[in-house]
């Protein structure tokens, strides 16, 4: 290649900031540049504290500017078109950047008007969401007020973003009602769209049991379908049946439904559901060789976190510069995933497992527990890896657990 190769990012999230920072750090000479229109980049996986009165929001809250990598064009505009067979990305303003390999990490996107009468009532109301910066606090706020009545937590049938998040802001209001005295009258009821609680077997069971324990009353395959934010009813339909069945609340926690950006579900590079396309175990496109995605926006069949970014990372950038090289990209990524299910002030069950919902745990003992010291490490340790490992795309100072595990 005459010119240095071109590599453009799309999105400055956990992953798009990961891989530029990679291959700025191991192929200095090629020129990235990243597409993203937020002022701001969000440590999300503090919302759960947030929401149960942990920490203040702000501590989530980075500029931009300060996380771009050093080196790394920034382009402050939200990306348009994609043109694959061209090398081409068109920005919403028109800007037509080429590219020798593009990566694309927008993100999943939240359908907050999918449900009447959400958008209206969040954070008023009773109605609260850990899932955006602007309602976070308001689930604190409800949390705080709340002596009796009802107390509802919903998960979508859609895929989301942080799968135990709804769980956990659940399990951290049941234990704040405990400690406050007022749990005897306050129902926490849990309302889960799909069929499990969570999808890796070995944690799921466990977390029935806590649950139950906790007198919390579980119901499945009931869907959140409506508010109606002046009577506090709940919609939900049997996802089997498909009856309707109305809940009074007295403050309720709605995880939204979720869905790929809609930029990318109209694009070229989406599958039949609108995700980006990729080999899962590669990263790279299927159709187009020089295109690469990882993270939630992607076709990538494992829990949306960013600890998955951790393993997706570096599988991704040493594939694309073999691509670029004219080799074949071998590095392989398992689905490596890792949610710390938080079931209490102090108590957390560090979840780990691979694409086949096996457990691929880091820790010499059984993480099917709930264990003061794991709170201690995503209260304490994790934002630090965040901000100094993820999002500067450092390696860590001990193995992702699936690199140890046989290859196929
Ligand atoms: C992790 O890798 C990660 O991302 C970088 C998180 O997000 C902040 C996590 O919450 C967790 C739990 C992991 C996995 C961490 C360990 C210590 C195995």
């Amino acid at each position: 290649m005459q010119h240095s190769p071109r590599i453009v990012v799309i999105g400055a999230g956990a992953a798009g900031l990961n891989v530029a920072a990679r291959i700025r750090r191991v192929a200095p000479q090629h020129a990235v540049t990243i597409i993203e229109p937020a002022e701001h980049h969000f440590y999300q996986p503090l919302w759960t504290f947030v929401g149960g009165g942990v920490f203040p929001r702000e501590r989530s809250r980075r500029d931009m500017a300060d996380v771009i990598p050093d080196g790394v064009r920034w382009v402050r505009e939200a990306a348009g078109e994609f043109k694959p067979d061209e090398n081409l990305v068109i920005t919403h303003s028109g800007e037509r950047l080429g590219y020798d390999a593009l990566v694309v990490a927008p993100g999943i996107q939240i359908n907050w008007r999918a449900i009447p009468g959400l958008k209206e009532s969040l954070g008023t109301q009773g109605v609260c969401s850990n899932y955006s910066y602007d309602s976070v606090n308001s689930t604190w706020e409800q949390l705080e007020a709340l002596r009796s009545g009802e107390a509802i937590f919903t998960f979508p049938t859609t895929p989301i973003k942080c799968a135990g998040a709804p769980l956990k802001i659940m399990f951290l209001a049941e234990d704040y009602l405990r400690r406050t005295g007022s749990r005897a009258a306050v129902n926490v009821r849990y309302r889960c769209g799909v069929g499990t609680i969570f999808r890796a077997p070995k944690y799921a069971q466990e977390l029935v049991k806590i649950a139950a324990a906790r007198a919390v009353d579980v119901r499945y395959k009931q869907d959140l379908v409506a508010l109606r934010p002046d009577s506090r009813e709940a919609v939900f339909r049997d996802t089997d049946s498909g009856n309707e069945l109305v809940e009074k609340y007295t403050m309720i926690h709605v995880a939204p439904p979720m869905g790929p950006p809609d930029f990318i579900k109209q694009s070229p590079l989406a599958d039949g559901a609108g995700w980006v396309e990729v080999d899962k175990h590669s990263l790279q496109h299927v159709r187009f060789p020089n295109v690469f995605s990882l993270g939630d926006a992607s076709s990538l069949p494992t829990s949306k976190t960013a600890a998955a970014i951790r393993a997706q990372g570096p599988v991704l950038t040493a594939n694309l510069l073999a691509v670029l090289r004219g080799q074949a990209p071998r590095a392989r990524y398992l689905g490596y995933t890792s949610c710390p299910l938080v079931t209490g002030y102090g108590r957390l069950m560090l979840a780990e497992f691979d694409y086949d919902l096996q457990p691929c745990e880091t820790f010499p003992f059984d993480q099917g527990k709930e264990r003061r010291s794991m709170y201690l490490l995503k209260k304490y340790l994790m934002p630090t890896l965040y901000w100094q490992g993820l999002v500067r795309g450092r390696n860590w100072p001990w193995p992702i657990p699936e690199f140890g595990l046989p290859r196929a």
